[in-house]
């Protein structure tokens, strides 16, 4: 429903009877380089983007969790008692924010009960996130109600294991960290390994640049197929290799790798190794330039996503083709893949032509119409009443 905080502050009072003790609201993100590369211990490089997930949150006397959404106003909450809950005892959308209770608690904070509407503004399989938002929306609210004082970065991880053991999706820890580290004006890098992570610049309006989103409406889930798979493929590569994760191979041990790989793996391996590579050469360029210099190292990365790690579509293709045809700087998928969006990153000038270049294109190919609109590096999580 996309509520004011007056407006959502009203559903909660409508739905539980009570007044909610706040609201917090958490963004989706878009990655700028840096795919898969997070659960083989590499390097990402997202941004936190303006659409977001706000939870209104009461806390309650007892261990009960009930959840609620604006859209869903007929639905009855989803309802889970904190002291019986266990992993994979929730199914759907509330996983996400019951699942968030559930590992706090496995982390060792003792939670509250609570009542939590939610409303979201992140649109659902775009590749943009939603997930994350929801969970990190869920994990701020319980971290201030509950006085846990957990740290953002615990949050993230909390995050990631209520999407992994809850939900049931093999995702890394990207996600949560671009929604709880994210800041106006900057991408955040993260090294996955450490937990490091470091603001870089991302001045888009200053340098007279527009990224748009591309959201192809073919949707996907990383909890089915294709990603869990290459998940697989990618441990296998670092288990055959001797290394702990990909991320502990270079570009020069690509060759030593070709002659141990059967050919798939080998690709799957190249993507992350190079992949790593590039967002490393993206954060010196961001920091020795600026972002109208990315362009190669975008249109590099999606290149190796379509024909190393096979995890493009004809319709994201598609999309990058034709953003590059109309004068895009760069343009590249983003997320996990398998469907969800492209981004184009274009001078604000050619924003018009790339937007018309690919909806024609979609239409020319008999696919559905995309969405497109363009981001902007937003805040992370936050308390917003
Ligand atoms: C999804 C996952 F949730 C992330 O952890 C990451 O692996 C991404 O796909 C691919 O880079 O968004």
């Amino acid at each position: 429903m996309n509520a004011t905080p007056l407006d959502l502050a009203a559903a909660f009072t409508e739905r539980f009877g009570t007044e909610p003790d706040g609201l917090w609201s958490a963004p989706g993100r878009v990655n700028l380089i840096g795919e898969h590369t997070d659960y083989n211990d590499g390097f990402v490089l997202p941004f936190a983007i303006n659409q977001s997930t706000t939870v209104a949150a009461a806390v309650r006397q007892d261990r009960l969790v009930r959840v609620a959404s604006t859209f869903a106003p007929d639905e009855a909450p989803v309802t889970a008692d904190l002291d019986t809950l266990e992993e994979g005892g929730v199914q759907g959308w509330a996983a996400y924010p019951i699942g968030v209770l559930w590992a706090m608690e496995q982390a060792g904070h003792r939670c509250p009960g609570l009542d939590l509407l939610v409303d979201s503004s992140v649109p659902v399989g775009a590749g943009l996130s939603s997930s994350a938002a929801l969970e990190c929306s869920v994990a701020a609210a319980v971290n201030d109600l509950g006085e846990l004082g957990v740290s953002l970065r615990e949050l993230a991880t909390i995050g990631q294991l209520a999407e992994n053991r809850m939900v049931g999706a093999p995702t890394g820890i990207m996600d949560q960290s671009a929604s709880l580290l994210g800041e106006v004006g900057h991408a955040v890098f993260l090294d996955c390994r450490s937990g490091d992570s470091r603001l870089v610049p991302l001045d888009l309006e200053g340098a007279g640049l527009e990224l748009l989103v591309i959201d192809t409406r073919v949707s996907h889930a990383h909890s089915t197929g294709g990603y869990a798979a290459r998940r697989r493929s990618c441990e296998l590569g670092a288990e055959l290799m001797g290394v702990p994760a990909l991320r502990d191979l270079s570009v020069k041990d690509l060759a030593e790798a070709a002659g141990v790989l059967d050919e798939e793996t080998f690709r799957r391996v190249r993507h992350i190794v190079t992949e790593n590579a590039r967002v490393e050469d993206a954060v010196r360029v961001l920091t020795s330039g600026g972002p109208a210099d990315l362009g190669s190292l975008l249109v590099a990365s999606h290149a190796s996503m379509r024909d190393d790690f096979e995890i493009s579509c004809a319709e994201l293709d598609t999309a990058v083709d034709a953003a590059l045809d109309a004068g895009a700087i760069g343009a590249r998928m983003t997320g996990g893949g398998f469907g969800g969006a492209a981004i184009a990153l274009v001078r604000a000038d050619d924003a018009a032509a790339v937007r018309s270049s690919v909806e024609g294109a979609f239409a020319s190919a008999g696919f559905r119409a995309p969405v497109i609109f363009g981001v902007l590096p937003g805040a992370g999580a936050a308390r917003t009443a």
